[in-house]
């Protein structure tokens, strides 16, 4: 059974470990307080780990922190990558920034690495439409911008699987 390493990165909030957790289930993670207000109670602060199998594939998936002081880390978890998902929070516009930065720093560090954009929370009202995702990202046309649930375990394991579709090991 081949293994591949997957790295799902995206800014604050994106949704990354939910979409680990749905996955896979038991996590490891290294989620801590935020001692501001926020939207939400805790924050990445190195990463998460988990394991499945898909089909007749060995996955293992890291997910990176998304708060830009911890982004030391987006190299020394993409070592050895096969593939990465960046997720975006499609509910929340003001995020596009940090998105692009990071999905910049991936693509220079990383060129022609397969992956895909997850335009994660699919499930709200007012969701930012795939031309604007799209363009603030400078994503080029080639590359899958994938609606996605990742509370959803169904919605999960169709981006995973298109993600490891596009891999050639
Ligand atoms: N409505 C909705 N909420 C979601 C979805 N995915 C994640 N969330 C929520 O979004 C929030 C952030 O999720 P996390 O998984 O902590 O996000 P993260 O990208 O790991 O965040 P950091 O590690 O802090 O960068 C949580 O409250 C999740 O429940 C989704 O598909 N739809
Ligand atoms: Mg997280």
């Amino acid at each position: 059974m081949r293994t591949y390493k997957i790295v799902v990165t995206g800014p604050f909030n994106a949704g990354k470990t939910t979409l680990i957790r749905t996955l896979c289930g038991k996590i490891l993670e290294s989620d801590r307080r935020l001692l501001v207000e926020t939207v939400k109670q805790t924050t990445t602060v190195a990463l998460d780990f988990g394991l499945l199998e898909v089909d007749d594939k060995r996955v293992r998936l890291f997910g990176t922190p998304g708060q830009r002081r911890f982004f030391f880390m987006w190299r020394v978890l993409a070592k050895g990558m096969d593939g990465y998902i960046l997720m975006v929070d499609s509910q929340d516009p003001k995020s596009l920034v940090d998105a692009a930065f990071i999905y910049d720093y991936f693509r220079r560090n990383f060129p022609d690495k397969p992956h895909v954009i997850a335009a994660n929370k699919a499930d709200g009202g007012n969701i930012i439409p795939e031309k604007v995702m799209r363009h603030a990202l400078k994503a080029p046309s080639e590359i899958p911008v994938i609606p996605t649930v990742a509370l959803d375990r169904e919605s999960a394991m169709n981006l995973l699987r298109f993600l490891l579709g596009m891999i050639k090991l």
